[in-house]
């Protein structure tokens, strides 16, 4: 399978995240896809190449033109203000609190465009975050190509992101662009499976009121898990969309066994959509050691449930989410990977 990488993903390094009341070092930082590279050379996965470089237009089929705008000049209005930390939000248009309406201050569009507040902005964010979606759209060209995987490892990845909202570490919605490609190019209908422990929010939202995107996501009980307000099972689309999402919310201390039962009825739901293609948003955060996760996965979970995704046997394309027990991370998607080609 061919991989998509780009070392300059390092432009995005952040050195704050809020995080129990401190200012800590990231969870998401440039060295976690250095641990994947790393890995995908030693077992020789697949060719690595470059993405290829597109213009803002992709993009913006999935978010909002003042949204990108906002990204692009977030770190500049901040320096200008004269602050010296990185960017970050101290405020947001919580409910009764909104008129929808970006402030000019920049204090004040920081939060209308934020999910999350953990997640800093600095020099290179933007840079490294449309490095990302070329990631993601290099793989979706591959795809839609013919080829019937490929591996987008995107940082920073992208499945919290929303039409006009950053956060939970993403900016653009790598797998919400891929996808979207991949229907401009020809495909009728596209799944995205995602696996991160995390509900993907972001893609859920985008695509809720359609039925062109099947959006199945397996993650952490919103009740007990970021991203908190978002992600309940009973959230199954809206308008055309109804039906087209499937949320499989699961408690703490979730192993293999309840994973995977899960993971098998969201893949007889693809089946049964009959996708021309398949996204499977990979987050590594569902591993036993994650930081700040409570799932129990264990490294050869990780091989057994990618060849799961290969018994689909449609044409996919994987893009890189989360994980953050950073040693491991590089054998736990290699795995996936792996387990995928060998099937
Ligand atoms: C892409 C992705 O995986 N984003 C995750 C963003 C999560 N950010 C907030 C994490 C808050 C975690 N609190 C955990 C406490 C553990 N003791
Ligand atoms: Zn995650």
């Amino acid at each position: 399978m061919k991989i998509i990488y780009s070392e300059e993903h390092k432009l995005r390094d952040s050195k704050t995240e809020l995080s129990g009341g401190q200012l800590v070092p990231p969870f998401e930082c440039p060295v976690r896809a250095e641990y994947v590279i790393d890995e995908l050379k030693r077992r020789q996965v697949g060719g690595i190449i470059l993405p290829q470089r597109f213009d803002k237009s992709r993009m913006l089929r999935v978010h909002d033109a003042d949204y990108l705008q906002f990204l692009e000049t977030c770190w500049l209005d901040w320096q200008a203000a004269g602050y010296k930390g990185e960017a970050i939000a101290s405020c947001a248009p919580s409910r009764r609190m909104t008129r929808d309406v970006p402030p000019r201050e920049i204090d004040g569009r920081i939060g209308y465009y934020c999910l999350a507040a953990e997640t800093s902005i600095n020099g290179g964010t933007w840079e490294a975050a449309y490095l990302a979606a070329d990631v993601a759209l290099t793989g979706a060209d591959l795809i839609s190509a013919g080829n019937k995987s490929a591996f987008s490892l995107c940082r920073p990845p992208g499945h919290h992101a929303a039409t006009d909202m950053f956060g939970g570490y993403c900016f653009i919605n790598n797998a919400a662009v891929a996808a979207q490609a991949m229907l401009d190019d020809g495909a009728t209908r596209v799944a995205i499976l995602d696996v991160d422990f995390h509900h993907g929010n972001g893609t859920q939202s985008i695509f809720y009121d359609r039925s062109d995107v099947l959006f199945c996501s397996l993650h952490g009980d919103p009740m007990d898990a970021f991203p908190y307000y978002l992600g309940g099972d009973d959230e199954l689309g809206e308008g055309q969309g109804h039906g087209y999402n499937r949320n499989y919310s699961l408690p703490p201390g979730t192993t293999y066994d309840v994973w995977s039962s899960a993971l098998d009825d969201a893949l007889k739901t693809i089946t049964d959509f009959g996708a021309d293609a398949l996204i499977v948003s990979l987050g590594v955060d569902t591993f036993e050691h994650d930081p700040i996760s409570f799932f129990k996965l264990k490294s050869d979970d990780f091989t057994h449930y990618g060849a799961k995704v290969a018994a689909l046997n449609i044409p996919t394309l994987f893009v890189m989410e989360g994980g953050y027990a950073v040693e491991e991370i590089g054998v736990n998607v290699v795995n996936v990977l792996e387990g995928f080609d060998d099937a």
